[in-house]
């Protein structure tokens, strides 16, 4: 007999999660700078029974019967995300970014071999060599970081250190750097010193898809990226590369270093690139890169300091020391006013990465609710506020009840959450 018991009676505890964090991404502005909300279309198809199906192998040459349906779901993913970013070919099936650099890594270098990459704590990424990652245990890393000054990458340094180091690989990409990045610049450092070039565009994804930060494509051999960050796709990963690149990235993928796809999340991809290549996506990109200038506008004018001065992308960075609070603490603070943040280090900081002395702000998320610049500089005064008064409760607790009044004019998900 079919079973159509509802959750709620299933597992009423998991029901339970789940509407009380529906109803916190409603009420409150989600501004970490690596998260998104997907469409309704998206979540149906990570939803579904595609999520029962064993497919090991990839379309038409899998270990299991009955892939007829997901072969076409992960074809579709495949040749979409080629024209969306203009590639020679792709791999759907990673499970996450880190799995995607795992298997792009394990192609391009032998174990012990060297890779040059942005530093942690320059905004870089943990599977850019950092010493407790597989990454940084697996191979020798060398690390450039950022111009002291201007707080943006120093492009002669990089290459002097190419020179010394000799890497197998230089990677360019990371996860808290507000700038545009130079890719031919970093094709040239990587000729000159006959190193492979990764461009890792997890965050910049969706700009890249909608026209508003130049592509890696033309310059990188391989270009990693998630799913979920500004190109508002499932949570998940995806690998680029160039033809000759294919066959060996495959096969590091499954069976290198995965078993089965995620069918019901490659179908969800294949929706995301799908939403990517219509029109309105690089009307979406458009408004996240100017929102992210309206926001640091705004909250410059709340007296904080923008590093590197301000933002060309989706995200920046804040330091918060003029408001004598860390990272850790503006975190807290900001959560108590109904507003997400991270805490993360700024160029150079004195702090520890579990205290830090700014946060990471990014638009993607409330760009897709529908806040405009307008908007911003209405979250830039939430924000300056409830940080001037950081240790005041019952102040947080007004701004976290403006916060839910003035989101509902943005619904999320009204449809989902129960009445009351
Ligand atoms: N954890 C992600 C971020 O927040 O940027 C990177 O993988």
């Amino acid at each position: 007999m079919e079973n159509t018991t509802p959750l709620s009676q299933v597992d009423p505890e998991i029901a339970a999660i789940i509407e009380a964090e529906t109803r916190r991404q409603e009420d409150g502005l989600e501004l970490i700078a690596s998260e998104n909300f997907v469409s309704p279309a998206v979540m149906e198809a990570t939803g579904s029974v595609l999520t029962n199906k064993y497919a090991e192998g990839y379309p038409g040459k899998r270990y299991y019967g009955g892939c007829e349906q997901v072969d076409k779901a992960e074809t579709l993913a495949i040749e979409r995300v080629k024209t969306l970013f203009g590639a020679e070919a792709a791999n759907v099936q990673p499970h996450s970014g880190s799995q995607a650099n795992m298997a792009a890594f394990m192609c391009l270098m032998k174990p012990g071999e060297l890779m040059l990459t942005l530093d942690l704590n320059s905004g870089g990424h943990l599977t850019h060599g950092a010493t407790f990652n597989f990454s940084g245990k697996q191979y020798k890393v060398a690390h450039y970081g950022l111009e002291k000054d201007t707080e943006r990458f120093d492009y002669a340094h990089i290459e002097a250190l190419a020179k010394e180091h000799k890497p197998r690989l230089i990677i360019a990409g990371g996860s808290a750097y507000p700038r545009v990045i130079d890719f031919p610049r970093f094709k040239a450092i990587a000729d000159s010193v006959g190193a492979a070039l990764l461009v890792d565009m997890a965050h910049i994804a969706g700009l890249i898809a909608g026209g508003v930060h130049p592509s890696p494509i033309p310059f990188a051999d391989v270009v990693t990226s998630t799913t979920h960050k500004t190109l508002r796709g499932p949570r998940s990963g995806v690998i680029l590369m160039r033809e000759q690149y294919a066959r060996s990235i495959n096969s590091q993928i499954f069976p290198g270093t995965q078993g089965g796809p995620m069918m019901h999340t490659i179908a969800a991809k294949a929706i995301a690139f799908r939403e990517a290549l219509q029109p309105s996506f690089k009307d979406y990109a458009k408004q996240v890169v100017a929102n992210a200038q309206a926001l640091a506008e705004g909250l410059t004018e709340q007296g904080l300091r923008l590093c590197s001065g301000g933002t060309d992308n989706h995200l920046m960075l804040v330091d918060l020391r003029a408001k004598k609070v860390t990272g850790k603490v503006a975190e807290e603070v900001l959560d108590k006013a109904g507003i997400t943040v991270n805490k993360n280090q700024i160029p150079f900081d004195p702090e520890k990465p579990m205290v830090s002395s700014g946060v990471r702000i990014g638009t993607p998320a409330l760009t897709t609710r529908g806040l405009k610049t307008a908007d911003m500089a209405v979250v830039a005064k939430f924000i300056g506020k409830a940080l001037d008064h950081a240790s005041d409760d019952a102040v947080l607790a007004t701004i976290r009840a403006e916060v839910s009044e003035f989101t509902k004019a943005f619904p999320l998900y009204a449809s989902r959450l129960k009445k009351g």
